[in-house]
């Protein structure tokens, strides 16, 4: 079995480092001979070995771009898709859903046994085995080693993650509710899977972006807060100014509209706006505002009038009714297809969940959580705390398809990142310090939009405090 140490050394032996990516790619594997055949087959001038050196990984566009309309689909999410709760049993659906879809993703790579096996009979004691199961419990023992109740249909086991291990840092990410597979081996005793490597959905090392064939712009931008006393009036303004004159095709909305009412204790006393039926009047014209050449899409947040569980639907007609007609009204999360670019939006409550349970993530600091719901192919893991999820018969909070931009807000703090090809944006917001987050020292970054050509999908941020 090769260990990541392992790996490392063989490559510095030859002068040469190793990207992180390719030697988790080179543990699963498990082949000592596709360490030489990269050795040999690496430049000579080679410092780090990287993707590109393995042989057979090629960027691999998929070929499913065509759409129906040629500029811009929505392609899940759209208003509607997600139904009400009507039973227990769709909780039991939901996470079957979670992990037959997200189990697919792993499973070819490491061909886990059902946990039953493990607890029926003695051989799996000697052998290295895997195991796959949605994370029920995670503690970190006395040691300092990570333990995590892992769940499969046939039962559950507890896998113990060593601190010493090489890849030890991914297991002090794990989430109560994600799905991962682990392989090791089973203790004497049988209680206990000791885990050598840990597996994630992931985005595959050889996803390949696409890029629009044909010019085109979008302008990405969430957490206006209409209502509030500290919504930037003025910057929204030359905002708008700005977008005439642009050749923007495409603005995207990621949530939190209005400040909405009776969010927080005692918002009243921050609020220019008391109705909310007003609240989104005023968020209407604003929208009639701005060319009649763009396409808006909007997709509701928590401060939104619709129910807090996620998905959570599109606007109603009963507050959307003076909205233009060039606005699509989505729900969250939502995925559109741009002139083949895919966005995935998602409001991002579920980083409220994930901030204290990252090492290295804050509110200053969204990428790692941004990069850890591409890592988990799904945009809120963790069930039962901050972020209330409607457990449908489906689970719509899984990243499938893959997007090319995933673009998230809520946080108030602008952010950008790359993970294995994918744009992650977090777009910040249109209201200045409120005082509870001046109490939880949040310093938001306000007016500022990220405008993406969808030909090069490189982003630009534009200020207009
Ligand atoms: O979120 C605005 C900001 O406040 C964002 O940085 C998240 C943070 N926030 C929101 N709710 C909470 C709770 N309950 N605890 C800690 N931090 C929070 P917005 O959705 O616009 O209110
Ligand atoms: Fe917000
Ligand atoms: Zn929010």
């Amino acid at each position: 079995m090769l260990d990541a140490e392992t790996i490392v050394r063989r490559f510095l032996d030859t002068k040469m480092q190793v990207h992180p990516d390719v030697v988790k790619y080179l543990a699963e594997k498990d082949d000592p001979g596709l360490i030489d055949r990269i050795i040999s087959s690496v430049p000579d001038d080679t410092v780090v070995v990287g993707v590109r050196h393995i042989p057979g990984i090629t960027p691999d566009r998929d070929g499913s771009r065509f759409l129906t309309d040629p500029t811009c689909e929505v392609v899940r999410g759209g208003a509607g898709s997600s139904g009400s709760i009507s039973s227990i049993n769709d909780y039991i659906h939901y996470f079957r859903d979670r992990y037959n879809r997200l189990g697919t993703l792993i499973r070819n790579r490491c061909s886990p046994i059902p946990i039953e096996g493990l607890h029926k009979d003695g051989r799996y004691r000697q052998e290295k085995c895997s195991v796959l199961g949605i994370v029920m419990d995670i503690r970190i023992t006395a040691n300092g080693h990570r333990i995590a109740l892992l769940e499969d249909p046939t039962g559950n086991i507890s896998v113990l993650f060593h601190k010493d291990r090489p890849g030890f840092s991914e297991a002090e990410t794990i989430l109560p509710d994600e799905v991962i597979a682990a392989k090791g081996t089973l203790s004497n005793d049988g209680r206990i899977f000791f885990a050598d490597q840990l597996f994630r959905p992931d985005i595959p090392l050889s996803h390949g972006p696409y890029h629009s064939e044909t010019p085109g712009t979008a302008v990405l931008i969430s957490d206006i807060h209409v209502g509030s006393d500290t919504f930037l009036d003025e910057a929204w303004k030359k905002f708008s100014d700005w977008l005439d004159d642009s050749d923007a095709s495409y603005l995207l909305i990621a949530g939190d509209l209005v400040d909405g009412i009776g969010v927080y204790p005692g918002q009243e006393n921050e609020l220019t706006i008391r109705n909310i039926y007003e609240q989104y009047d005023v968020f209407a014209e604003m929208m009639r505002d701005l060319p009649s050449r763009l396409k808006i899409i909007i997709s509701p947040g928590n401060h939104d009038v619709v129910r807090n569980a996620e998905p959570q639907p599109a606007i109603p007609a009963e507050f959307s009714e003076k909205f233009p007609d060039n606005c699509i009204l989505v729900e969250n999360p939502a995925l559109v297809n741009l002139q083949g670019v895919r966005v995935q939006m998602y409001h991002g409550r579920s980083i409220d969940d994930m901030i204290s349970m990252i090492p290295g993530a804050s509110y200053e600091n969204s990428a790692p959580m941004m990069v850890g719901m591409l890592q988990r192919r799904h945009m809120a893991s963790i069930y039962g705390k901050r972020t209330p999820i409607a457990a449908g018969r489906e689970d719509n909070l899984i990243i499938d398809p893959i997007p090319e931009v995933l673009h998230t807000g809520h946080v108030h703090i602008m952010g950008i990142a790359e993970y294995r090809g994918i744009l992650c944006v977090n777009s910040g917001t249109w209201q200045s310090q409120t005082s509870f987050q001046k109490q939880m020292n949040i310093h938001p970054t306000p007016a500022k939009a990220i405008v993406l050509d969808l030909q090069t999908l490189v982003p630009q941020v534009f200020d207009f405090n």
